[in-house]
């Protein structure tokens, strides 16, 4: 009892201790700060307000929050001012920023349904299109509401002159103010940041989708993140650049890049070509049937007429969509620090798409979200696009999901090249970048209905098991069923036109859907005659690990002619990084000097790389982290050649960024014309 009642009394103490630091630091503090709390309150309502008018957010805890932390040590930065009228300056300066800050992004968002990024303020792009808002009028007068706080502040500044506030300001609230405010500002900043999701959290690295970033943490924590991520290649660029260049040239010197004449060199010469980035097209799809039906009948179609191959891996790294264009077009590895397209948009590539156009090509790609989703508008102009139709350039007439569904896309592209081909009378090679088949796959109104159910005959009655139907895999599989009814409109209206002819088609699926791994042992283990899942012991059961669910996000890779004239399928292990060499020597197209990737119809033992230094051969999965071996069909490879294909892996991995980080293109080829 009596250490009960002393607890009870240092709980006592220690809330009315408590109260008192409250009451002096925080209650006493504001009140005798008017300037700080209107400010504090007015950065925070104009960032609230940039939410409302941008991502439709209202009151969103989160970044409310967050905004206030930002704002409590942006306004513990003014009792660094010895002087009252340095501290006026202080505030009213910022004011000026912050309103700049929201207006500029306002307007940014208005033209492009996203957030402005510093790293983009130097290109051209950024600058001619926001030109362009300006000239068009765009804008629209809500993009500059967010003046009041300006006046605001003014006001509150020439009210408090006039009551002669800032003579009599107590001075003792001004000790400690810094420092109170601004770890105020960084604990509630924690805080807040340990209640992200880990998809939250996923988005705030990757900072491909910035209307996500803004609207779970509000402006200023996604402006931060954005000068820091704008910053990180130019700061690595300081450092190591010398042993960087000297790996690259050792690494080129020794590997002999050259066309390999094959059965397939010059094959398409001069062809039309059409390149499908398929949105989260997964080879498990192509071979998988509910209730009889094929979830892909067209591709399969295409696949039996035309080259598969269906041991092909993507490589994607945090770039997801964007490192598949990469490192389809480049033959390089992605990026192991941010992203390429929003980090190194600037560096010098060599791509297939400059090899074409150094063979008469036109070169366009298409795309119906905005253009700086990815960074696409600036990234496919270096990697040498003629033009990308992006967003504005198409009717948004339906929609699923993230934007315009496939089918109308597919509808609206068919014209566009036809009078691209009348207009620019040359062959053309152009990229058709999907978007419907994206996740979540929630939007299925305009899909047809797929069930992937499981009928079977259960004592003589046939009974229909749910199986995965209405699940995310199921939702997935309806998706790509509707995917692979607007690739196969696409090709009919394409031989409509006369153009399939000569057009070669190109697909391949941009990465796996990341469907988590419970679902595919669901997938793998369901017994629908007693409608349960199989577990350990059960007849049939198979211990669905992560070496088969790695192995399982295979993506189908696909070259077809109307013709049918090249039917294969190749088994070989094969990569995205694989592909610009072996399109270049079938196309005639010249090498890429730079290529990491080998020509698929040459190379017989290829090793397929991934971000984490993982790699598949033909007989093993190897795991990077924990070196680790997982033997494909009961094959294996001696100690010796794992060895040696895990130090190519460092080697192209570290190869790739060496080139991605310093700009060693660039460089070199600068140092081979001076001679
Ligand atoms: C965005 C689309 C999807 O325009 O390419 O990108 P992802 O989320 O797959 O990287
Ligand atoms: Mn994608």
């Amino acid at each position: 009892m009596k250490n009960f009642v002393l607890s009870k009394n240092k709980l006592q103490s220690f809330f009315d201790n408590l109260k008192k630091f409250i009451n002096r630091h925080y209650i006493q503090f504001f009140k005798n700060n008017p300037l700080i709390i209107f400010f504090v309150i007015s950065i925070v309502f104009n960032s609230l307000l940039l939410r409302i008018i941008t991502v439709k957010n209202w009151f969103y805890f989160k970044p409310l929050l967050i905004d206030f932390a930002f704002a409590l040590i942006f306004s513990s930065f003014s009792f660094l001012f010895k002087s009252e009228k340095g501290k006026k300056r202080y505030i009213i300066g910022f004011s000026i920023f912050s309103t700049v800050l929201c207006i500029i992004h306002s307007i940014y968002y208005t033209y492009y349904d996203s957030f402005a990024s510093i790293s983009l303020l130097a290109t051209s792009t950024f600058v001619v299109d926001v030109g362009d808002a300006v000239v068009k009028k765009v804008m629209k007068i809500q993009d500059f509401v967010y003046v009041w706080q300006l006046f605001f502040i003014l006001y509150v500044v020439y009210h408090l002159n006039k009551k002669k506030y800032f003579e009599n300001v107590h001075k003792k609230y001004r000790k400690f103010a810094f420092l109170n405010l601004f770890l105020t500002g960084i604990v509630l900043i924690v805080f807040m940041c340990s209640l992200m999701s880990s998809v939250e959290w996923s988005r705030f690295s990757k900072m491909w989708n910035r209307e996500s970033v803004v609207s779970s943490f509000g402006i200023f924590a996604y402006q931060s993140n954005d000068i820091i991520q704008s910053l990180e290649p130019k700061i690595n660029n300081l450092f190591g650049h010398d042993k960087a260049l000297r790996e690259v040239m050792d690494y080129y010197d020794g590997a002999n890049i050259k066309t390999e004449k094959n059965d397939y060199t010059d094959v398409f010469k001069g062809k039309n070509v059409i390149v499908i980035h398929a949105e989260s097209l997964q080879t498990i799809a192509l071979n998988q049937k509910f209730e009889g039906k094929e979830v892909t009948p067209f591709l399969n179609k295409m696949v039996s007429e035309g080259i598969y191959f269906d041991n092909f891996y993507s490589q994607v790294g945090v770039g997801t969509s964007s490192d598949a264009e990469f490192t389809f077009s480049t033959s390089l590895m992605p990026s192991n620090s941010g992203t390429v397209f929003v980090n190194y948009f600037d560096r010098e590539y060599n791509t297939i798409q400059k090899q074409f156009k150094n063979n008469g090509y036109y070169v366009f790609s298409m795309h119906a979200n905005t253009g700086d989703f990815w960074n696409r508008a600036t990234m496919h102009e270096n990697m040498g696009y003629d033009k990308f139709y992006s967003k504005s350039s198409f009717d948004i007439d339906e929609t699923i999901g993230l934007g315009l569904s496939d089918k109308s896309f597919f509808r609206q592209v068919v014209p566009k090249i036809k009078e691209i081909n009348e207009t620019e009378k040359r062959p053309f090679y152009g990229t058709l970048i999907t978007l419907t088949n994206h996740t979540p796959w929630s939007d299925l109104k305009l899909m047809d209905e797929f069930p992937t159910t499981w009928s079977v005959n259960v004592d003589g009655k046939s009974v229909t098991r749910d199986y995965i139907n209405n699940t995310t895999f199921g939702d997935y599989f309806r998706s790509v069923h509707y995917s692979d009814q607007s690739i196969e409109q696409f090709v009919n209206d394409m031989d409509k036109t006369g153009l399939l002819d000569d057009t070669v088609i190109v697909i391949y699926g941009d990465h796996d859907a990341r469907i988590s791994k419970k679902y595919y042992n669901i997938f793998y283990n369901y017994d629908p005659y007693n409608d349960v899942v199989k577990e350990d012991g059960d007849n049939g059961y198979i211990d669905y690990n992560d070496y088969m669910y790695k192995l399982d996000r295979k993506v189908p890779f696909i070259i077809w002619t109307k013709n049918k004239k090249f039917k294969k399928k190749i088994s070989n292990a094969a990569g995205m990084i694989d592909v610009s060499p072996t399109l270049a020597n079938m196309f005639g197209v010249g090498v890429n000097n730079y290529q990491l990737g080998h020509d698929l119809f040459s190379i017989k033992d290829n090793v397929v790389v991934f971000t984490d230094g993982s790699f598949v051969n033909n007989n093993i999965y190897y795991d990077g982290h924990k070196g680790e071996i997982y033997s494909i069909n009961g094959n294996t490879s001696s100690k010796d050649s794992i060895d040696k294909d895990s130090n190519y892996a460092d080697e192209i991995i570290k190869v790739s960024n060496n080139i991605i980080t310093y700009n060693l293109i660039k460089e070199i080829n600068e140092k081979n014309k001076e001679g």
